[in-house]
């Protein structure tokens, strides 16, 4: 759909004006001292995992407004997510979730992945649902559940997704537990969570070596007076009890109100478990909306804290999993990624131009504001040129969604699929 010559067709009218802006930005005597190509390479290094649940527009418990051109196959999803790729080319992967995207064709995914020049990232198991046919339900629990039967079934389930994400050569499996209680009583706390870390130890070691768990915490919902994993503290504790390939995942949606995320970054990143991220904005709770659409403040906070214990000596050097777990009614899901995107490119852009050895001698030397101050001056540069430039230089278009709506790309997948194709997930 973007050939080479497409991309750089719809890019020459916005070249002029992009070339003004990069030097404008470069020629600030405040940005002399930063690496500008280093921090443009930077940025051109950085993947986002796509989620395959997010092509198709999601729904809430009151209805659903789908919008036409949905991918309604894992063929398709990769199909979609390589047109991200292709104008981004920042969204190199794609997660799935079982058994929403099983794959059947396997070399014909693996051609189709390379054409695209897309991999998988990670597998994510469904325990949040009861499947057809499936002999026991998770109507009160999975991994925790009271009897053993449910347990071994969810563990199978869980050793079941790591074997299709093998077929693929994935190396993640990601655990997010819907389980929980409603009601005061109704659960003994320690029991579930006893349970709950006998299963994950029994899938972690069904696990092959190189691979990596991820163990998602969420504070409510579906369960609304307790979850057996409802934070990142509960997710330390068990992966600690698991091993070291067990770490914890992060999704910004999974917090009270005002929880300073980024101190929980800071943490699991001093203590080697931080294993991922589910990026998307929140404004109450697990909202699912654009990344970096109501708190932008607060992904940049959180960039700061990756890229100061990057270049910390004595911070664990471990691999991070980025991925958007996003998804809702309004928006074409395509151009909502591209914007997610976009915005977790700035924040890391901007986290990257702060001055770090002066917010240092800052911090020891307790002036606060001096401190504050720099932080603001990398939050308030309009960086939008050096994330074009990461855009230009990796072949990508300059303006990613201007690129998707002048070709027309939703039109064309209705043609395809028809305007009343419906997607997986939730
Ligand atoms: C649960 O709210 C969650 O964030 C988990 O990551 C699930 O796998 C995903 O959403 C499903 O939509
Ligand atoms: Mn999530
Ligand atoms: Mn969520």
């Amino acid at each position: 759909m973007f050939s080479d010559q497409r991309l750089a067709d719809l890019n020459q009218p916005l070249l002029a004006e992009h070339q003004l802006q990069f030097q404008h930005l470069a020629d600030s005597p405040r940005l002399r001292q930063v690496d500008l190509p280093g921090v443009v390479q930077k940025l051109m290094d950085f993947q986002v995992a796509i989620p395959s649940w997010a092509l198709g527009t999601g729904g809430t418990r009151f209805g659903r407004f789908a919008l036409g051109g949905e991918p309604s196959t894992l063929e398709q999803k990769i199909s979609d997510v390589g047109i991200l790729q292709a104008l981004n080319r920042s969204s190199n992967s794609i997660s799935l979730h079982i058994p929403w995207d099983i794959p059947q064709d396997i070399p014909g995914l693996q051609q189709l992945l390379k054409e695209q020049g897309l991999v998988i990232d990670s597998v994510n198991s469904n325990t949040f649902q009861d499947q057809k046919d499936q002999p026991h339900s998770y109507k009160f629990g999975s991994l925790s559940h009271t009897d053993k039967a449910v347990r071994e079934q969810a563990i199978q389930h869980n050793i079941d997704c790591v074997g299709y994400g093998r077929q693929l050569d994935a190396k993640t499996l990601t655990v997010w537990l819907a389980d929980g209680s409603n009601f005061p009583g109704q659960q003994h706390l320690r029991r579930a969570f006893l349970r709950t870390q006998e299963s994950l130890a029994a899938i972690y070691e069904a696990m092959p070596s190189d691979w990596t768990m991820l163990v998602e915490y969420k504070p409510y919902e579906p369960n609304f007076y307790s979850m057996v994993i409802p934070d990142w503290g509960t997710s330390l504790a068990l992966c600690q009890a698991i091993g070291q390939n067990a770490q914890v995942l992060v999704d910004l949606g999974h917090h009270l109100p005002n929880t300073n995320i980024e101190q929980i970054v800071a943490r699991l990143r001093q203590f080697g478990r931080l294993g991922g991220f589910h990026f998307n904005g929140s404004m109450y709770g697990d909202d699912d909306l654009t990344t970096g659409s109501i708190k932008p403040f607060q992904l940049f906070l959180i960039f700061n804290e990756l890229v100061d214990s990057a270049v910390d000596q004595s911070v664990p050097a471990e691999a991070v999993a980025y991925m958007i777990d996003a998804s809702h009614n309004v928006k074409d899901p395509l151009e909502d990624l591209l914007q997610s995107v976009e915005n977790i490119l700035s924040a890391y852009a901007k986290a990257l131009l702060v001055d770090r050895e002066t917010l240092n001698e800052a911090q020891e030397a307790n002036d606060v504001v001096r401190a504050e101050e720099i932080l603001r001056d990398a939050f308030l540069t309009d960086v939008r040129p050096l994330v074009a430039e990461a855009y230009r230089q990796s072949g990508g278009a300059l303006n990613p969604i201007a690129a998707y709506r002048a070709a027309g790309v939703r039109e064309q997948l209705i043609r395809q699929r028809g305007k009343h194709s419906v997607s997986t997930g939730l």
